[in-house]
């Protein structure tokens, strides 16, 4: 995808006149930096916004530097839907047409919440099962992660929720590499306009602790997908949830392994099981400034 594009190459992209993408620009519809001569340059990102929210039809993609919605449509009726053609594109190391679909999907009108939780997971969860029948099945699977994390932070860059609204911060804890949940989550987050700082995996709490006080976060995440020692990880968490209680900051804990430890119940932790619930939990949490303690939670405990 490039990085930036003129109004005339925008207005070919979507088959409308340059003057009416200039006009846009001027009246705040679409955002754009100038270039030093003075010409208007629009963020690829912020094209794919505006086309994804204007429903406008992208008549010549390869100028936007996305893929011809034609191949796209061709691979899902060919493997039977779109977390299969998904599958196939990971599987067979095929990046360019994976971060297509993925970008596809959301210029189509899917949310990044859906996204994940439906073709990217099943896909995920497809490649999961390759070492078990395949020698190179382990090296598929690296592959296919780095595929998808180019595909998910491709589509985090389309957005720049403002610097004065709520922030979350989140990973995975020490202990667990896992790199694509957490980047879900921040990319999930994102797209809700809630500016969201990923630490990624191998992340000590004490870490979260700080940064959730540097950025005065009003929601932090825990995404965990292996535990290394379930004891030791509960006691860091229930000191993490004491300091974050006193400061109003909620805590929601999610990921494949989240069930194998039990934090003590506390008023400020939820337990979810998708980018869904993330983004509903979000959604709550985030209207509310931290340090205002609020009472009250959806789930005591985490399931
Ligand atoms: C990629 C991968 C790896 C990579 C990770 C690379 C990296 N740096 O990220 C590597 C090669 C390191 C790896 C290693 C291993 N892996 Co592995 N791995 C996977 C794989 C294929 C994908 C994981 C992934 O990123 N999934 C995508 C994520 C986003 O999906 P998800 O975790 O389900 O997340 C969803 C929800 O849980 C939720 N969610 C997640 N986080 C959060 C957070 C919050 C707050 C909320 C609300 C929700 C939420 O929303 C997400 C979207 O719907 C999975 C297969 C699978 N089913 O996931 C196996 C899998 C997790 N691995 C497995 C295994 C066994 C291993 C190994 C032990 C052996 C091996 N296969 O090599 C080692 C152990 C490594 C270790 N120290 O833990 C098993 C685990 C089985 C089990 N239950 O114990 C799985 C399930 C594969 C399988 N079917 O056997 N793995």
């Amino acid at each position: 995808v490039k990085q930036n594009l003129s109004p005339k190459e925008l207005a070919l992209a979507i088959e409308v006149s340059e003057s009416s993408v200039k006009r846009w620009v001027d009246d705040g519809l679409i955002r754009a930096s100038r270039t030093a001569g003075g010409h208007r340059r629009i963020p690829t990102a912020e094209a794919i916004r505006f086309i994804r929210e204007t429903h406008s039809t992208v008549t010549r993609p390869e100028l936007l530097g996305v893929p011809d919605p034609a191949s796209i449509q061709d691979a899902i009726s060919r493997e039977f839907g779109q977390a299969a053609a998904l599958h196939s594109f990971l599987a067979d190391g095929k990046a360019e047409e994976a971060r297509g679909l993925v970008l596809w999907l959301y210029l189509a009108g899917a949310s990044v919440a859906s996204i994940c939780d439906g073709p990217l997971r099943e896909a995920l969860a497809r490649i999961g099962e390759l070492w078990r029948e395949r020698k190179d099945g382990i090296f598929i699977e690296h592959r296919a992660t780095e595929i998808a994390l180019t595909a998910l932070l491709q589509l985090r860059g389309a957005f720049s929720p403002p610097d004065d609204g709520p922030c979350a911060v989140g990973g995975a804890p020490s202990g667990d590499p896992y790199l694509l949940p957490s980047t879900m989550a921040s990319t999930t987050l994102m797209s809700e306009g809630i500016r969201a700082i990923n630490l990624g995996p191998e992340t000590p709490l004490e870490t979260l602790r700080i940064a959730a006080e540097q950025h005065e976060a009003a929601l932090v995440w825990l995404s965990v997908t292996h535990v290394r020692q379930p004891a030791v990880l509960e006691r860091d968490l229930n000191r993490l949830l004491e300091t974050l209680a006193d400061r109003g900051t909620s805590l929601i804990l999610g990921g494949q392994a989240a069930a194998k430890i039990r934090p003590r119940p506390a008023a400020s932790l939820c337990a979810g099981s998708s980018m869904g619930e993330l983004v509903a939990f979000a959604k709550g949490r985030c209207s509310t400034t931290p340090k205002s303690a609020d009472a009250g939670s959806p789930k005591d405990e985490p399931t």
